[in-house]
């Protein structure tokens, strides 16, 4: 179930905590997350309360997922894509799961998302992580994203700044999860400083 607690900035409003994950291998990636920060929190009814580190790492395609697990892959291709930046973020928001998702598809449109081919480049992808100790499965969404388990480019930001919570299907905390993740090895994610570059 989830559990509201009052906003620190309208306290008659309920808000929920929920964990992000953004990433992006096209364009002026670095530039472009943190200016989707900039534009998520100018929304009214989110706030960002923390951001992780930001990562450099290996793009985890189907093929390559398929060496570490048995979800089926499609056709085996080459990795072309260039290298991602991820990193996760906490918000207080008031909008509910949907609503929130559809302010997340708004600000990947803004930044030029376009969507060719599943897990293909892409300037901005938002993911829904958590979301209080809500779990979701409808065509649209789904609560807790159902591959962040699996995912040092996930788990490794994420753990920075939840620590504690509880993954509500699994009951591991993501400390815990975030110690030795499936893909660590390939997409080996490296800790930028806040003062890095691309170039
Ligand atoms: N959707 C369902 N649940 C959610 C959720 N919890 N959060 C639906 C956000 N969206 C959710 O999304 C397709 C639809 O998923 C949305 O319209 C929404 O209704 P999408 O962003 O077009 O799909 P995608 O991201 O291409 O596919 P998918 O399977 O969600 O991919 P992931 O899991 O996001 O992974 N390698 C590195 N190194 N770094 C990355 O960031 N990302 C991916 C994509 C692959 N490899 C990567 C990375
Ligand atoms: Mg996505």
């Amino acid at each position: 179930m989830v559990k509201p607690t009052s906003s620190p900035t309208s306290s008659n409003i309920k808000s929920y905590q929920c964990a992000i994950a953004l990433g992006s291998n096209l364009g002026d990636s670095l530039a472009i997350v943190r200016a989707a920060l900039d534009y998520l929190a100018s929304t009214p009814e989110v706030e960002v309360v923390e951001v992780s580190h930001w990562y450099r790492t290996k793009p985890v395609t189907e093929a390559i997922a398929g060496l570490y697990s048995d979800r089926s892959t499609t056709e085996a291709s080459p990795v072309t894509q260039p290298d991602y930046i991820n990193g996760c973020a906490l918000l207080r928001t008031s909008l509910m799961p949907n609503r929130l998702l559809a302010v997340l598809l708004a600000t990947e449109a803004h930044f030029g998302r376009e969507r060719r081919e599943r897990w293909g480049a892409r300037t901005l992808d938002l993911d829904i992580l958590l979301y209080e100790n809500f779990v979701l499965d409808t065509p649209n969404l789904t609560i807790p994203h159902p591959r962040m388990c699996d995912r040092a480019f996930v788990l490794l930001p994420l753990a920075e700044i939840v620590p504690d919570w509880i993954h509500p299907i699994n009951g591991s905390t993501i400390g815990k999860l975030a110690i030795d993740p499936p893909d660590i090895y390939i997409c080996s994610p490296q800790k930028l400083n806040s003062e890095d570059t691309l170039e």
